[in-house]
Order: structure tokens, then sequence, then C-alpha cells
């Protein structure tokens, strides 16, 4: 018997593969096309055992459908720019290009390694000026359609590296690497009109019913949608701006007449212009400023506020006056940046209004309460019940009244009814080096002009100084020095670079032909898209998935293709996740440096005791990590494929164990001992139609294991299709020589078992295949046909009711009579206990059906 050598086979098969251009996708019309594909990844240098799972899961799906008869597009290549890349240049000197070149070609040695089943021939890498120089394009496109503009905006400042922070990027209060305290800034900004399409890529999520459920909420919710008024109060005398009134967005005009004050954000033009005359307000506007832009930080913040001694009028009822506060927790970017603030029924106006002394006059009453009595005091009531205290509109429930007061405010020329959205538009600006030029010339007499289309690409340069702090871009000597298109006069060219999510945003159209000087080749993409099956981690629910929902619209709309939805079905995945270990100073430590010995845990260096804790997802820095290019040196990508799937449902986390690795292990060990049983019949035999008792029951369960995996790998459920094979094992290993049909049996079984293990472990069943005489490959093969008839049971499972409710469920032989059924039914303890001791009135027995016991 020859011996399992995975190393060996692996490679083999991956060069096999490889001269026969098995996974190389062109276009062909008269097969059905499915295009599958995993995130692609950042070139970090090596693969971790997160991409493993990613990539296995996508693998699987492709070399399944290939089987089936699809033609197959999955392909691979990397999102290459980015900050690490950059952080590395200025740790260790290298340059951010040759660093990522690197990183690539490790980690596509690594992937070969794993003999997954991409296009190579279709790789790109984002850092590279074919790639980007489409994105040039497409911006231009964006800004002559108005999907593209500039507009001044507060950003979150980190004083010490003098750059912008996403609100991630802010950590209590300050950046996440310089530690410093994060400022506001009003900054020059390019933008994508991602809310043109806010109400489209919300209404469009009902289609997406391939997607998680979870995912599409969150959209949901990202686009926020709010619907309210818009609603005007006049400032009492002199206004300290050109404006006479102020202007908020409610979702709740229904309160109008319990507001008690209005508030505006510290950045609304209002409070700049009274902190230009009052140092007090500025002091207060300043402090609110170090509070960063996020909503998380504002919501967090005590609520603070500053009474600039304004006043306005109600909008219904000139007599009342409402004083105007800035307030820390009202956002400048949301709504109209400023509120009526209604203490009764907002919490947050609620704790406002006890901390500044100002009235709480309730406008709602739940129900079973009266107007007498009922007070708010700590707790904003929020529920549904019958306005009060609100004039012509008392008695109304909170939606009737919300149109009433759109009426009244509409009526009274005070505003009108208006719906507002949570999403914003798409800030695209980094002061980074390591990413794609913005095409812009800014002249003093013109501003800012396109880079002209003979002009492009801008090419990012390479001999850039990463010594300073702020963008390398800026203090490049000559880069930015260039004339205005239109002027001719010295003008320089922005030296801000797109955020790296554009280049994620697309990368999918460009696969359908990566060299298409079109950037996107409309037909090649009409032909590849929507990708079939999107597969990657559910940290990218918003940005990533509801860019790339924007940019496909976007792209359609400039002319580019003609889509809507760029992923039709997606599949979010869990997290590897492994148990961690710490020393006894609470040093966190390798699995490989440590060792069981007994029940406890101890260093393998030096035997002293380790705490082994909790089990969390894989992690640099608690150390719990496996790295893959090991396991696949030591066990083979076989076996690491396989303990990836069968471990529990790919959307759910799975925790890595060497014990799951070594059951995979074995399991691929057994399969390949099974299919050198010298008693097989020979190649090209068919199961014998008369089969007895055991050879019969491996045809079945062969034919059973067709139908059951490939609905298995349909449905994602790739640990059930693990479990399939299992069984299919054991059903080979049960059959009895002496049985009529067994050496038949078992090559079909041996046989069925290779073709059905070839999309999860394909090298070892390429291998057996081989070895079973076979010549073709199983990467070109055709997936088996089961015998639909053949694999049904000939046991099934009945229901048995008492008076019409289900109480227990046996097994029966299939087309069992009625006598027989009833005897069965009826013997079983379930029912007994129901009986209690008495007779049946009546059984009515459905034949494969269902048994009803009436008593
Ligand atoms: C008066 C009112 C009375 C409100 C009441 C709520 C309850 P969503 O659902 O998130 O859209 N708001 C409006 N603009 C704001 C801003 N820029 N910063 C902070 N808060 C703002 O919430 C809309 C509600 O949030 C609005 O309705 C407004 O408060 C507040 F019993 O107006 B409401
Ligand atoms: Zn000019």
């Amino acid at each position: 018997m020859n011996h399992y050598d995975a190393a060996a086979i692996e490679q083999k098969w991956q060069d096999k593969w490889e001269q026969a251009d098995c996974f190389t996708a062109s276009m062909d019309h008269t097969k059905p096309k499915y295009y599958v594909l995993e995130m692609f990844p950042y070139p970090s240098g090596r693969i971790h055992m997160g991409h493993v799972r990613n990539y296995t899961l996508g693998d699987v799906v492709a070399r399944y459908r290939r089987a089936k008869g699809f033609n197959v597009l999955h392909p691979m290549g990397w999102d290459a720019f980015g900050l690490p890349a950059e952080n590395a240049a200025m740790e260790r000197g290298v340059h951010p290009g040759k660093w990522t070149i690197e990183n690539i070609a490790a980690m596509r040695t690594q992937l070969k390694s794993m003999g997954l089943s991409y296009d190579w021939s279709r790789e790109f890498a984002t850092c590279s000026p074919d790639y980007y120089q489409h994105e040039q394009k497409m911006f231009l496109k964006f800004l002559e359609a108005g999907l593209a503009y500039r507009k001044e905006s507060w950003v979150n400042w980190d004083p010490v590296e003098n750059t912008v922070l996403a609100n991630e990027q802010v950590v209590d209060g300050c950046g996440w690497r310089s530690g410093a305290p994060v400022e506001r800034r009003l900054l020059s900004q390019w933008f994508l009109k991602i809310t043109n399409f806010a109400e489209e890529l919300l209404a469009a999520i009902g289609d997406l019913d391939r997607w998680p459920d979870r995912v599409r909420l969150m959209q949901q919710n990202w686009i926020g949608k709010s619907e309210g008024a818009r609603v005007r109060f006049s400032i009492d005398g002199e206004s300290p701006i050109d404006a006479d009134h102020i202007e908020v967005f409610t979702t709740r005009p229904d309160t109008l007449f319990g507001a008690s004050f209005l508030a505006i954000a510290a950045n609304h033009p209002l409070a700049l212009a009274i902190g230009e005359n009052m140092p007090a307000a500025a002091d207060f506007i300043t402090e609110c400023a170090k509070l960063g832009t996020s909503e998380a930080a504002v919501e967090t913040a005590e609520k603070k506020g500053f009474d600039t001694g304004l006043q306005v009028s109600h909008p219904l009822d000139p007599a009342i006056k409402l004083p105007v506060h800035i307030a820390n927790f009202v956002l400048m970017d949301y709504g109209t940046g400023a509120i009526f603030g209604c203490p009764a029924h907002d919490q947050r106006d609620l704790d406002f209004a006890n901390a500044y002394g100002l009235q709480i006059l309730p406008v709602v009453l739940p129900d079973g309460e009266d107007t007498a009595n009922f007070t708010v005091t700590d707790t904003a009531y929020t529920g549904p019940g019958k306005l009060f205290n609100s004039r012509a509109w008392d008695g109304l429930d909170i939606e009737a009244g919300k149109a009433a007061a759109i009426a009244a405010i509409t009526a009274a020329e005070a505003g009108t009814d208006e719906t507002t959205y949570r999403l914003r538009d798409w800030g695209v600006s980094r002061q980074r080096y390591w990413g794609c030029p913005i095409p812009v010339i800014h002249c003093d007499d013109c501003g800012a002009i396109p880079v002209p289309e003979k002009d492009l690409p801008v090419i990012l340069p390479d001999d850039v100084d990463f010594g300073g702090s702020g963008n390398p871009l800026s203090h490049h000597p000559s880069w930015k020095h260039t004339s205005c298109p239109k002027c001719g006069k010295d003008a320089e060219r922005e030296q801000d670079t797109f955020d790296t999510f554009f280049e994620s945003s697309w990368y999918f159209l460009r696969y359908a032909d990566p060299t298409s000087n079109d950037g996107v080749n409309g037909e090649a993409a009409a032909y590849w898209l929507p990708v079939d099956q999107y597969i990657g981690g559910v940290e990218h629910a918003v940005l990533h998935l509801l860019y790339s929902r924007f940019f496909t619209r976007a792209l359609s709309q400039v002319g580019y293709l003609d889509l809507g939805e760029p992923f039709a079905g997606l599949m979010t995945q869990g997290m590897v996740c492994h148990q961690t270990f710490q020393d006894e100073a609470g040093k966190w430590l390798f699995p490989t440096d440590v060792v069981k010995q007994g029940d406890a845990w101890v260093q393998t260096s030096d035997g002293t005791k380790v705490t082994a804790g909790r089990i969390e997802k894989m992690s640099k820095s608690k150390r719990n990590v496996v790295d893959p290019e090991l396991i696949i040196q030591h066990y083979g990508a076989d076996t690491a494929r396989l303990f990836m799937l069968s471990d529990s449902p790919p959307e759910r986390d799975m925790e890595w164990t060497e014990s799951g690795v070594e059951g995979a292990s074995r399991f691929l060990k057994r399969v390949w001992r099974m299919s050198q049983d010298p008693d097989l019949a020979p190649l090209g035999t068919a199961p014998l139609a008369d089969s007895e008792a055991s050879a019969l029951a491996l045809t079945r369960m062969a034919h059973k294991s067709i139908i059951g995996l490939s609905a298995d790998i349909e449905n994602f459920r790739f640990n059930r299709a693990v479990a399939q094979l299992h069984m299919l094992a054991n059903a080979i290993a049960d059959v009895k020589a002496n049985d009529k049909g067994a050496a038949e049996a078992k090559r079909f079984g041996i046989e069925t078992l290779t073709q059905l293990l070839a999309p999860l472990s394909p090298h070892v069943a390429e291998e057996i295949w081989q070895n079973l005489g076979h010549s073709t490959l199983l990467a070109q093969s055709d997936w088996p046909q089961a015998d639909a008839s053949l694999a049904a049971d000939n046991e099934i499972e009945i229901g048995i009711q008492v008076n019409g409710k289900l109480r227990d469920t046996i097994m029966l032989p299939r087309d069992c009579e009625a006598d027989d059924a009833e005897a069965r039914a009826l013997a079983s303890p379930a029912i007994i206990r129901y009986l209690d001791g008495k007779a049946p009135r009546k059984v009515i027995v459905v034949k494969n059906r269902i048994i009803n016991v009436v008593i």
C-alpha cells in the first residue's frame, strides 16, 4: 500500500491543474455563469487562519459549481493601498511599494499552497497605475455628473500626526496612534454623493434575499431614514447672523407645544457668530471641539450647554418665547444642526433641562394616566398616547398629531415636512501618500481644476521622504508643482489621495476584464456580474458593502455599465478562535509554547505553570494564533481545508483545535486506505441491480450522499457535508465481503466519496481518483448524478398525533400496512403515557404520512 504523502501530492496536482489550465475563465454564452468571490486581502505579508477559512469556503463553492456545469469565475487580487505599508516605511525605512510587492509575492505562494482554484490570469494589485488610473477617470466623470464635489467639513484632526482621523481612529478623544487629544477642524475635502442614492440603496435592500438579515438591518440602520419636519423659529431682536430665524429638524413635530428650548451645535454658524463677541461662548465651543465628531462620543458625553441669552418665538404662537443654548449633544452634520428640546419626551432633552433648570411640559398622555396628575421628572416618556397641552391637537394620537403639526406649520409658512437620512456623503480625501492621487490641480485664480484627460494618469512619485510628519506628498520637492490647465499659471497638485475604500468599491467589476482600457469592460461586466456568491467578514457589513452598492450605481449612471446590485448572494463567515494561554506573570503565550500534562497546561520550555484562558478570536496581541503555513507543512492543505469546513457552520465562529485537525487528518488517511482495498471491483463496473444487504445499503448511501451533500454545499452547510462524507465512509467500511455485489458497491462507494470530497480536499481526491484508474482530472469532471429512487430510504419518519397534537415520531418501513403501523404507534412509550391505560376510540393511519390516535 502506498503511503499518503500530502506535501508531494499537493504540489503535483497544483502543477497539473495549472498545466491543464483548469481554472481560467472565459465568457461562454452556452453555459450558465457563476461568479464566486471572496473579499480580496490586504497584503499584510502572511495569510492568517481567517484567510484560510474565507478562501476555503469560496473554493468549495467554485469547485462544486464548475462540476455542476457552470462557467465559473473565481478570481483573486490585492487590496494594496493603505496605512500599514506607510507605517512600515516609517518604522523600517522600506518603501511602501516595495514592502507591498514583497508581501504579495509571499502571500501568493501561501495561497497557491492551499490549492485554491483561482483564475490567476486575472490577478491585480490596486496600487498599480494600471488599476488606479481608472479611478482617476471615474472620479472626473463623477465630478462632471455632480456625483463628486468639494466642501469644507469638520474632521477629527490629529495635531501630532498632522492628519485627519476617521471616527474609529479616535479613542477616548485621542488619536489612536499618537495618543494626542484630537481637535475638530474645518477642512476642504472631496466627497462622493452617496446620499443621492440613499432612498434607492435603502429600497433595494428588500430585494437582497440572499444576504444575511443582520447585514441588511445594519445597512438599513446606517442609511437611517427619518421622517419628520423642518421648522423655523424666528430670532427675537437683532440676529448675530444673516438669517433672522433658526431652522430645526424634528421627527416629533407633534410635541411642538412641549418645546422649552432650542439647542444648536457648537459649530453651528450662529454659535460661531456668538462666540466671536462672547469669550465664554467661545470657550465652551473650544471645549466641545475636543469631543471629536463621532456620534458615539457625543452620545456618551455628559450633556452640557451654554445659554446664549438669545430668544426665539414659537412658530405657532409668537407669545411663547424659548431660550437658545449651544449644546454638546447636537451634531452639526445631522438635520440642520439645531433642535427644539422637548424634555418630557426625549431623554437627552430631559437630562439637559434638569441640568439647566428648563421647563418640562408633557404633551403626550399615556393610556390610563390623567392630565391633571401626569408628570415627567427623570425618565422621558417616549411611548404612545394622546396629545394634551397642545391646543387644537389635544386628543390626537401621535401619528395624527404629526400630520396636524405639519399642516399647521406649513400653513403658518414656518416649515414643511422633511425626510432626512443618517447617511452622509462619503469623504474620500486622505492626507496619505500610499493611495491613488486625486486628479485635481489647484490654481489661485481658477480654483480646483480637473487634470485634463491627456495628462492622466497622475502617477504617485516613488522618491518620497517618510521622515517628517503629515503627508509625504506635500514635502516632495517637485511633484506638486505644475501649471494650471486653464490659465497656465503656476499651480499645485492636490496632495490628498483617495480613501482606500475607493479601490475595493469596484474591484469586482475589474475582474470581468482586468486589462480593459476602459476601466470596466461593459460587455464582460454584463456577462459576469452580479457576483453570484460573495464571501467575507461581517466587519464589512456596512462601509465596503454599501460603498460598492453605491459605486455600481454611480458607475452605471456615468455610463460604465448597466447594473443595480453588485452582489446577489452574500455569506458572512464567522471568526476562527483559539484558546488563550498566559504564564504566571500574565504574559500571553503562543499555543506552540504550551503542552498539556494530565489536566494541566505547562510551558514546553521549562515546565512552568500555564493558565489556560478563554477561547477567543485569534489575535496577535493575545498570541492565540496558529500559523496556517505550519499547519499546511505538517498536515497538508487538504487537512487544513477539511477541518476548517467541518467544525461549525461557516457563518458561526469556530474553534481551531489540534484534536480537530488530527481528526480531519485521520479521516483523509482512512479514505486513502479504503481506496486501496484489493477487493474493489475493476474500473468501469457498476453496482449490481440485485445487490444484497450491506452492499445495497452502501449503494443507497452513496446516492443519498450525492443528493444530501449537493444540497449542503448549495446552502452553506459545509459541516453537514463533512458529516455526510463520514457516513458514506462508514457505509463502505460496513460492507460484508460475502454479500452479493459487495465489490461493485465498494467501487461505486469509494468513487462517489472521492468525487464528493473533491471540492473540499481537492488534492487527495485527485490522487485517489488516479489510483482508482481514472485518467481524467476531477477538477474537470462532472458532478456525480444521483438516482433518486435508489437513494430513497426504506424507512421513513412518521408523526403520531393524539387528538390532533403531535406527540411522538417513529421510524416505519416505507408503505407499512395500516395494521402494523397502528400496532407500532400504540407501542410507543409516549403514546402509552397519553392513553393512560385507556383504549383509543379510533386510530387513523395515513400511509407514509401520519398516524392520528383519537381518545
Ligand atoms: C424634537 C423632539 C421631541 C425630538 C421629542 C425627539 C423627541 P432621528 O430619529 O435619529 O432622526 N435631532 C435632530 N437633529 C439633531 C442633531 N443635529 N443632533 C442631535 N439631535 C438631533 O432623531 C431625530 C431627533 O433627534 C429629532 O427630533 C431631534 O429631536 C433630534 F419628543 O425634535 B427631536
Ligand atoms: Zn488657473
